[in-house]
């Protein structure tokens, strides 16, 4: 991320978000054809690495900024009307323990009485805890002692809330092949659901089209599973950023998260067709 903000300072700006508990510095990189100005262009907001074993979702990003800067010259339409802003990992000290002890490590690392970390995706202040999300610390889904408890979600929530033109919401994980939208904490639907449903099945046919994947798209509880306190629900209900969307990329079978490292292209190059319906919608309204 260093080196492309410093080879390409006309597209890409490198910012701090903070650090995480364990102190490590929290970077994004905003991408824009307005780069040195103020003014912002209606801007997706796309991030990655909540969970930290979900390794496939912090690839993705980075194919992102990839596609965006170092292959402008086929994508410049992408930036013609939209700015990015990605965050390719929110939880990276949950990401390195992944990497070096326990690779199946999911939530962050800030220590309890009894067991280390909280699932950062239960941890937003939207219906905390009202479903799908656990008060004992040594859960996979423990929600935290409080909404926004963890360093890592009170520096995402920031960067977004920081944003003046956050028009849609990106969030990696893995894996199940789902295009979610909200409610995760309801069976409820969003007063827009029509329009994320069918945006949705227009990013689906455009992944599907390239090898034959697979998407299921629709409201997180009501496709997956009631979950509150999710940043996805958080950026609708909360920062009412209009177009969200977590986005559960291919793993599982014999694999699960782990998927094999020679699969990672062409995940990351199918799912860039679903994320380019999605940023031309914003960019035509
Ligand atoms: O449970 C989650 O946080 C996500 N699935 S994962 O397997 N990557 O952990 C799904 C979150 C969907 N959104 C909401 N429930 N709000
Ligand atoms: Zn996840």
């Amino acid at each position: 991320m260093e080196e492309v903000a410093r080879s390409y300072p006309h597209l890409v700006t490198l910012e701090s978000i903070g650090r995480s508990y364990e102190n490590r510095d929290t970077k994004l990189v905003r991408i824009s054809t307005d780069t040195g100005s103020s003014i912002r262009k209606p801007t997706i907001f796309i991030d990655a690495g909540i969970h930290a074993r979900e390794w496939i979702a912090p690839a993705q990003a980075i194919y992102l900024i990839f596609q965006l800067v170092e292959n402008y010259s086929v994508n410049s339409a992408l930036l013609r009307n939209v700015d990015f802003v990605i965050l390719p990992l929110v939880n990276p000290d949950g990401y390195e323990f992944s990497r070096t002890n326990t690779r199946l490590w999911r939530k962050t690392r800030s220590p309890g009485s009894l067991c280390v970390g909280c699932d950062g995706n239960r941890n937003f202040d939207y219906y905390w805890m009202f479903a799908g999300a656990s008060s004992s610390q040594c859960s996979e889904t423990y929600a935290g002692k409080n909404a926004f408890s963890e360093i890592e979600t009170r520096n995402l929530r920031d960067a977004i809330l920081r944003e003046p033109a956050v028009v849609a919401y990106l969030t990696f994980h893995s894996y199940g092949n789902y295009f979610l939208y909200p409610w995760g904490w309801s069976p409820a639907l969003p007063d827009n659901w029509q329009e994320l449903q069918s945006l949705g099945d227009q990013a689906a046919a455009a992944i599907r089209a390239v090898a034959g994947t697979r998407y299921t798209v629709g409201s997180s509880t009501n496709v997956l599973y009631e979950a509150a306190g999710a940043s996805d629900d958080w950026a609708m209900g909360v920062a009412k950023i209009p177009i969200v969307y977590t986005i559960e990329l291919p793993g599982g079978g014999t694999y699960g998260f782990d998927l094999p490292a020679n699969r990672i292209l062409s995940v990351v190059q199918e799912t860039f067709e679903g994320v380019k319906v999605v940023v031309n919608y914003v960019g035509n309204r």
